[in-house]
């Protein structure tokens, strides 16, 4: 049977729990921290080590059979894949945010304004259904500064703790979207036994962990 490939975050917040549940799941393979790709001894399984961001790609596009990564990922890319398991970890929240001072206390408040974020597709749709017109401003990173130096209005981000938006004077308004970490996969290859396998197994970790 052909060998399967999982993609997974190289490093950041999802590396070390991804890495622990397949190891959780029997799963036996080398974890050096300058390889791309490592091969599964007891399983006909490859490991992908990748930026967050390919990752939904890589899995519609049939590089990777399978993957895991935030929701919030899967949604700004707009991919087509199959959500096969949320697994528990990753959790956050996307949130409008503006400073403590501001005038803006609601969504309607946000016409005409103009909101930071790393995350425009999801919040355009937020927007647009919401009937409200603003200046999306996308930038890349420290979204949560955009509004102390005069750059935007308001900010669209990720929050888990608080705690960054509290350092940077800011407060959150609107919770948009709550997202963990899932395991996709490719669509129409739901019913490959090694893909039911691991599923099963990634089930009984998780099990295991309530
Ligand atoms: O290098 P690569 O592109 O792979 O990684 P990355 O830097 O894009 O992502 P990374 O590792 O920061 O996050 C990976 C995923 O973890 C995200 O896509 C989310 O699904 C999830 N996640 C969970 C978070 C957070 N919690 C989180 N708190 N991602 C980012 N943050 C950041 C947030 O952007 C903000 O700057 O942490 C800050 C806020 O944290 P609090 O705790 O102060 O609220
Ligand atoms: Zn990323």
């Amino acid at each position: 049977m052909k060998t399967l490939k999982i993609a997974i975050q190289k490093s950041g917040r999802l590396n070390e729990k991804s890495v622990e549940l397949l190891k959780n799941c029997g799963l036996s393979f080398e974890n050096y921290k300058s390889s791309l790709i490592s091969t599964v001894s007891n399983f006909p399984l490859e490991i992908l080590f990748l930026r967050d961001d390919d990752i939904p790609e890589y899995v519609q596009d049939g590089i990777a059979d399978l993957g895991i990564v935030g929701e919030n990922v899967i949604s700004e890319t707009e991919v087509d894949v199959s959500y096969l398991q949320k697994l528990g970890f990753g959790k956050c929240t996307l949130k409008l945010a503006v400073q403590n001072n501001s005038d803006i206390q609601n969504i309607n408040d946000l016409n005409g304004k103009a909101i930071a974020t790393s995350y425009p597709v999801i919040l355009k749709k937020f927007l647009d259904k919401n009937n409200i017109q603003a200046d999306i401003r996308t930038i890349s990173g420290s979204v949560e500064i955009s509004p102390g130096l005069g750059l935007s209005d308001a900010i669209f981000d990720i929050v888990s703790t608080g705690g960054t938006l509290k350092s940077n004077g800011l407060k959150p308004f609107a919770d948009v979207l709550s997202s963990e970490a899932v395991l996709i996969g490719r669509k129409g290859e739901e019913s490959n036994p090694l893909i039911i396998e691991l599923i099963q197994r990634i089930q009984s970790v998780l099990r295991a962990k309530e």
